[in-house]
């Protein structure tokens, strides 16, 4: 008996040191402690012993329950043990692993641009101004001397929203309404902004784009006082050695008008920026025309004032060497991320 006892006990320490998992462990306990169980089936030939072996017998067997019970337990610790080293190693946290910096957003280019131009006005006394995109009749056309037949005006060129009211297709009604709100004082305001236009978008056009528009009206304002202010905007902004040329041209809200060119960085050896010209063409300008002073109440006999006006985007695409407008709306990381 006590012999088979420690065969059993041999083969069931085995078995407990060979488990490698609390199922096992629980597969043995049935084996060796369940209803049928080895150890059990012991215990129950305590009752054919004589009275004499019983109490000896009955210890054997409890002493063995006991030390397999002691060797079990200390299993399943190990395998817990490992267990939980097992799931720190899988769950392992590296926390000095640098973390991932927020991705830093960037200016929009046409921000940029917007933001360059206005220091440079800001910096000769200008203030910015700001107005509605969706615009009277009145305020986009009539008080700027635009006639009731100027191809603007029609259907095919304006975004209408009723009959008298549109979306602006330039910046100029927020000087008017800045000359009405200002009254009799001097203006000198720079209106940077988005205005639409009903044109087809491709590589240089858009039916949305930004404008900067800039007016000043005073006593005793000439045309020399805009060249001076025109010409230290281009020196500030594409360079001092760059010069500046005036065409003459046509606006129906300044007379005289022109067109201002900047020379080209190529000095006029010829490339294809300025198509082999040598020149760039930047802004439209001009004298305030007496009408559209006199609309605003400003006296043309007394007051004076000049007015320009330039594509964003255009001067955008000068700066960048960007050659598709479209760029600029697609937003497309690529192109956002390299201007900080
Ligand atoms: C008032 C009086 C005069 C604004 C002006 C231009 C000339 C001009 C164009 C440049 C490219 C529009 O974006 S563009 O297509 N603008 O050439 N704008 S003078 O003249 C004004 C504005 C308001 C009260």
């Amino acid at each position: 008996m006590q012999d088979e006892l420690r065969t059993i006990e041999e083969q069931a320490r085995k078995e407990i040191t060979g488990a490698t998992s609390s199922q096992q462990l629980a597969e043995f306990r049935l084996k060796y402690f369940g209803k049928k169980g080895l150890v059990t089936q012991y215990s129950r030939t305590l009752g054919t012993l004589s009275p004499e072996e019983r109490p000896l017998v009955g210890k054997l067997i409890n002493n063995l329950r006991s030390r397999l019970e002691e060797a079990l337990k200390d299993r399943q610790q190990e395998l817990a043990d490992q267990e939980a080293a097992a799931q720190f190693e899988r769950e392992r946290l590296d926390v000095e692993l640098p973390g991932r910096p927020p991705r830093r957003g960037h200016p929009h280019p046409l921000q940029l641009i917007i933001e360059e131009i206005t220091m440079t006005f800001l910096g000769m006394g200008f203030s910015v101004a700001e107005g509605p995109e969706v615009e009277l009749d009145f305020y986009n056309f009539e008080a700027l001397n635009i006639p009731p037949e100027h191809p603007a005006r029609d259907m095919h060129d304006s975004l209408y929203i009723t009959d008298n009211i549109l979306l602006r297709t330039h910046t100029s009604p927020v000087q008017i309404r800045t000359m009405e709100k200002l009254y009799p004082h001097p203006v000198r305001i720079i209106v940077p902004g988005r205005v639409y236009r009903r044109d087809a978008l491709d590589a240089t056009h858009s039916p949305i784009f930004h404008q900067i528009e800039g007016l000043l009206v005073d006593k005793k304002v000439s045309f020399s006082d805009l060249k001076g202010v025109l010409t230290v905007f281009v020196h500030k902004f594409f360079g001092e050695d760059r010069q500046v040329r005036l065409r003459p041209s046509f606006f129906p809200f300044t007379e005289p008008s022109t067109e201002v060119d900047v020379s080209c960085v190529c000095r006029g050896q010829g490339c294809r920026i300025c198509k082999n010209t040598g020149w760039i063409e930047i802004l439209g300008a001009g004298s305030v025309h007496p009408k559209v002073l006199a609309m605003a109440k400003y006296d043309p006999e007394v007051y004076s004032g000049f007015a320009f006006g330039m594509g964003v985007e255009r001067i955008a695409m000068l700066r960048y060497g960007i050659t598709d407008i479209r760029q600029f709306y697609e937003n497309d990381f690529r192109l956002l991320s390299q201007f900080h």
